[in-house]
């Protein structure tokens, strides 16, 4: 028995950004039910998650349903705790805490004003005052962990938590939406844009589901901030140095060559 994770569209649901990364960060492969945002509601979607009407949301291997990116946060830790999803340290896990049910309740402005899509980079965003404060009181409370914690690693509380998973999509808003930060903010921001399982996920933003219109904003763009893409070719056979896909888990069909090796996918 494994985990039933259910999400949405990876391109626009920043809730399921932090229900999928709680899984990577612990390397538990879920079952992973897809939720299109492009056909009918959500709770209608996933009938067999009943009464969970939001993704994300998982079943556990005995049969229990938790919704809510954060009891999911929360169950998986207790359920996981060696795993490192809070550090052991009370003080840090407190504060880790303290920054996480911050974001989960608030910065309504921001999260109203620059929803998350991973489609798409703007350039020269007017933001509103509302989200202007929201962003300051961001930069506080990153600045705060960072000041305390850095000399152990680059996330909020130096090794990678449940508090960065939280704020994993409003990095991903601070990138998309252009926002000027300080030095340490920013920082913070390049962080999670060349993190590995980030980008895992943004790949599948680029390549599954539909452009939403109704999430486009009428700004200049820009290219995605994040670290280039490298360089790889296709090619139409292995074998390959994987065994199995890294995104899927499942056995490779398709190929690509880079630098001299042959990496397969599944998808
Ligand atoms: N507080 C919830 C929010 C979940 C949420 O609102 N998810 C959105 C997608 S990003 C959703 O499922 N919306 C469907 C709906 O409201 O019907 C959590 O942390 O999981």
């Amino acid at each position: 028995m494994t985990y039933d994770l259910f999400i949405g569209d990876y391109a626009y649901s920043s809730w399921s950004l932090r229900g999928w990364l709680l899984f990577r960060a612990l390397g538990l492969k879920p079952q992973v039910h897809l939720v299109d945002f492009n056909k009918a509601g959500v709770a209608e979607q996933m009938p067999q998650a009943a009464p969970a009407r939001t993704v994300p949301a998982m079943r556990t291997p005995d049969g229990t349903l938790v919704w809510d990116s954060l009891a999911m946060a929360e169950e998986l830790h207790s359920r996981h705790p060696d795993g490192g999803l809070w550090p052991d340290d009370p003080a840090a896990r407190g504060l880790g805490r303290s920054l996480a049910c911050e974001m989960h309740s608030g910065f309504t402005a921001l999260r109203g004003e620059c929803p998350m899509n991973l489609r798409t980079a703007y350039r020269d965003v007017p933001l509103s005052d509302a989200t202007k404060t929201d962003i300051a009181r961001i930069e506080t409370i990153w600045t705060h962990a960072r000041e305390r914690y850095s000399q152990h690693g680059p996330w909020l509380l130096g090794n990678y938590s449940i508090a960065d998973i939280a704020f994993a999509p409003v990095a991903a808003r601070f990138a998309g939406y252009d926002v000027t930060l300080s030095d340490v903010a920013q920082a913070y921001v390049d962080t999670h844009l060349s993190d590995t399982m980030f980008r895992q996920w943004r790949t599948m933003a680029l390549v599954t589901g539909d452009t939403l219109p109704w999430y486009a904003k009428p700004f200049d763009t820009r290219p995605w901030p994040g670290p280039e893409p490298v360089p790889a070719r296709p090619v139409d056979d292995g074998p390959a140095v994987n065994a199995t896909c890294p995104f899927t888990g499942g056995t490779p069909r398709y190929f690509l060559e880079f630098e001299g090796r042959i990496f397969g996918f599944e998808n």
